[in-house]
């Protein structure tokens, strides 16, 4: 028999109780980095504020901010605040070369992460007679992991079959009778399509809710997905920076995700000006950890443009929620999951003969899956080599590529000058997925 577990909520608390808890956990997060972590000492020191002024949550606005780069040039482990023997757990972001950012949890850590996310599974509408397909990847990567941790602890039966091999996610998903999956809308997709190949509809099968996220996706798609597999869809955000999966999750209204503002304070600034915007308005979102030990993090940039909702939810949840993230303000683009960087395939391109510095990435989505095209202008001598050779090349190149971001590109070899010259900023990234 199901039983629905307690909610003992504090997704419904008072709005000023909230407060209280955010103040509390914030002032005590800026003084536990203060102390511990030398890099916080000097940002505050070069950027003229001192630890006394920061009195209150108001006060946020006079600390710095941090970006990815400082992650990147603390590497490894320069914004840890506490001792190596506390941590328990190391993530890292996507990408395979390069330095990646690394984040890391005590035990405590682990614990909100795990709450915030059966926080997440119960506002979908999942209880412990549910079995959960988790298809995001386990590894370094913080979906796989993240809703693991939290599907265990909401006490549903969870099934860690990670990404791919879509026949056998299949055949699970009908043998084990689950009720839940957990991955990328466009891996959802393509395991539609590939189970109607195999002529079975999902719709026939036991699944009942979805958990997609890590990537941008619309209503459209989600419009899709219910219709064809038979499925509530529900949107799932978060980044590893901050914790993972479970930063913010939609509710059964379906109306935007509420960011669990508990353990992340949600801020949204104007990406050029840097000055905090209003409730209601388009700008970056920037989050404040509130109860993170191992690698708390004050101001953090996220490059995700979003807006917060300035209404209450119907579902009566007191926590904000945020407009479904469409776009980023930097160059990152994330297909199937994974987050990638011009630069990277540039990096790439840049290894090899025959080929010019002038490249174009052609984003399209076909089925619900996305797809790179990568077009490469060639040196005019190698153009007139042979259909074998230039195959061979081809070949090298998505090879390469594929070596660098984890995933397969379609390469096209273009004759030089084909691929437009920009006059200011090369437009790198031309994105036809219409997101
Ligand atoms: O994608 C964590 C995650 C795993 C979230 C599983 C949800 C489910 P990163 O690889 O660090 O972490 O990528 C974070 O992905 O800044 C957004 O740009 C994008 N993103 C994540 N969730 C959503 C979403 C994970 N629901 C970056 N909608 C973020 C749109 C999303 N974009």
């Amino acid at each position: 028999m199901t039983r629905f577990l307690p909610v003992s909520n504090p997704d419904f608390m008072p709005p000023e109780h909230l407060r209280a808890i955010q103040e509390q956990r914030f002032l005590r997060t800026v003084h536990h980095v203060y102390r511990n972590v030398p890099w916080y000492r000097d940002k505050m020191r070069d950027h003229g504020v001192s630890i006394d002024e920061i009195r209150s949550l108001d006060d946020i606005s006079k600390l710095p901010f941090i970006v990815k780069t400082d992650l990147r040039d603390t590497y490894p482990f320069g914004m840890f605040a506490v001792p190596m023997s506390e941590i328990v757990r190391l993530h890292a972001s996507s990408g395979t070369t390069g330095k990646p950012i690394v984040v890391s949890y005590t035990q405590s850590d682990l614990d909100v992460w795990k709450r915030v996310v059966a926080r997440a599974l119960a506002s979908f509408g999942v209880n412990n007679g549910d079995t959960l397909q988790n298809s995001f990847g386990y590894g370094l990567f913080t979906g796989g992991l993240g809703l693991h941790g939290g599907g265990e602890k909401h006490g549903v039966s969870v099934i860690p079959i990670s990404g791919g091999n879509t026949e056998r996610q299949i055949m699970l998903m009908r043998d084990f009778h689950a009720t839940v999956i957990s991955c990328t809308p466009s891996y959802f997709i393509h395991l539609m399509d590939k189970a109607r190949e195999m002529g079975i509809k999902i719709a026939d099968l036991s699944l009942r809710i979805g958990v997609f996220g890590a990537e941008p996706w619309t209503d459209e798609m989600r419009k899709r997905i219910e219709s064809e597999a038979g499925i509530k869809a529900y949107d799932i955000y978060g980044l590893t920076e901050i914790v993972g999966p479970g930063v913010g999750a939609e509710c059964t209204e379906q109306a935007g995700p509420h960011i669990f503002e508990d353990h992340f304070y949600p801020e949204i600034i104007d990406p050029d000006t840097l000055q905090p915007l209003p409730d209601g308005e388009f700008g970056e979102l920037v989050f404040t950890t509130l109860s993170k030990k191992a690698m708390p993090l004050l101001r953090y940039r996220t490059r995700d443009i979003t807006r917060i909702i300035p209404e209450r939810c119907a579902c009566g949840r007191t926590l904000r929620r945020i407009a479904r993230i469409s776009h980023r303000s930097d160059d990152m683009f994330i297909v199937r999951g994974v987050n990638v960087f011009p630069g990277q395939i540039e990096s790439a391109l840049l290894t090899l003969e025959g080929t010019l510095p002038n490249y174009q990435i052609i984003l399209t989505r076909d089925n619900g899956l996305d797809n790179i095209e990568v077009q490469v202008e060639l040196v005019p001598e190698k153009f007139d080599d042979t259909l074998k050779s230039l195959e061979a090349l081809q070949k090298t190149i998505s090879d390469k590529i594929q070596h660098t971001i984890g995933i397969r590109v379609k390469v096209k070899l273009v004759e030089p000058n084909r691929i437009p010259k920009s006059e200011g900023k090369a437009k790198r990234v031309v994105d036809q997925r219409n997101l």
